[in-house]
C-alpha cells in the first residue's frame, strides 16, 4: 500500500468500527507508516462541537434536512482541516465513519436522497471519497448484545432510533456497496475482533 491513503470504515452501532480502527492503525503503525485515526462526526474541535449539537441535543432533535447540514458542515471542516493537509503529507488516513454514513442515516433512514446528500458533500468537502472503505457487517443481535454490554440502556439520539429506521440505514449500506464494489469491501463483523482485523488487513490488500 503506498502513502497517503484514505480508508473508512462504516456500518451500523456496535458493529466494531472504532475497535477496528485501532487495531488497523496499530498494525500501519508497526510497519513505520505514519497513521492519523479520526472520526464523524468530529475530529476538529469545530466539528466535535457540532457533534454534541447532533448526538447530545435534548427534546425534539434537528429536522432531517438540518441534521444532514450539521453533517456535512462538521465534515467540511474536518476535511479541509485535518484529512487533506494529512494525505497530502503522505500519512494514511483512518476514519470511523465518513459521508457513506450520511448517505446511509440521513439518506436511508431520514429520507433524503443521495444526490441530495452527494450534492451537500459536494459543497462541503469537493467530493472527497475514501480510497477504501471498509463496510463492518454484523448482526442485530450481535450489535444489540455488544452494545447492552458496553452502554446499559443509554444510546444517543441517532442510536436510539426505532428498529425499522436501523434497518432502513443497514438495507442502504448494502445498496451502496453493491453499487460501488471497487472502493466498499464488505467485511464479515460477526466473530472475534482478531478474525475481524484479520479480514481487514486482506481487503487492504486491493489498495495499490
Ligand atoms: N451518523 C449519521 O447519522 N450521519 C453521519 O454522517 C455520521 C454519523 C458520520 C455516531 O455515533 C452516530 O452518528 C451514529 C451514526 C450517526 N449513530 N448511530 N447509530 P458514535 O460515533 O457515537 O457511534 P457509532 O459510530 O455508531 O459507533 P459505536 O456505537 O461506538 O460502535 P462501533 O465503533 O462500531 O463499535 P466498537 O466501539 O468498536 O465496539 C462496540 C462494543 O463491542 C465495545 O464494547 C467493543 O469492545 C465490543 N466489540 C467490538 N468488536 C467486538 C467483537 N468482534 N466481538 C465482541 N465484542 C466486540
Amino acid at each position: 500500500m503506498s502513502a497517503g491513503k484514505f480508508i473508512a470504515f462504516e456500518g451500523g452501532e456496535g458493529a466494531g468500527k472504532s475497535t477496528q480502527t485501532r487495531l488497523l492503525a496499530e498494525a500501519l503503525r508497526a510497519q513505520g507508516r505514519e497513521v492519523v485515526t479520526t472520526r464523524e462526526p468530529g475530529g476538529t474541535p469545530g466539528a466535535e462541537a457540532i457533534r454534541a449539537l447532533l448526538l447530545g441535543m435534548e427534546g425534539e432533535g434537528w429536522h432531517p434536512r438540518a441534521e444532514a447540514l450539521l453533517f456535512a458542515a462538521a465534515r467540511s471542516d474536518h476535511v479541509e482541516r485535518l484529512i487533506v493537509p494529512a494525505i497530502a503529507r503522505g500519512a494514511s488516513v483512518i476514519c470511523d465513519r465518513f459521508v457513506d454514513s450520511s448517505r446511509a442515516y440521513q439518506g436511508g433512514g431520514g429520507g433524503l436522497s443521495d444526490v441530495e446528500v452527494m450534492e451537500l458533500h459536494r459543497i462541503g468537502s469537493g467530493g472527497l471519497l475514501p480510497d477504501l472503505t471498509l463496510l463492518i457487517e454484523v448482526s442485530p443481535a450481535i450489535a444489540a448484545q455488544r452494545l447492552a454490554a458496553r452502554d446499559g440502556d443509554s444510546a444517543d439520539r441517532i442510536g436510539g432510533r426505532p428498529e425499522a429506521f436501523h434497518a432502513a440505514v443497514a438495507a442502504r449500506f448494502d445498496l451502496m456497496a453493491k453499487a460501488d464494489p471497487e472502493r466498499f469491501a464488505r467485511i464479515d463483523g460477526n466473530g472475534s475482533a482478531e478474525a475481524i482485523h484479520a479480514a481487514v488487513l486482506a481487503a487492504l490488500g486491493r489498495l495499490a
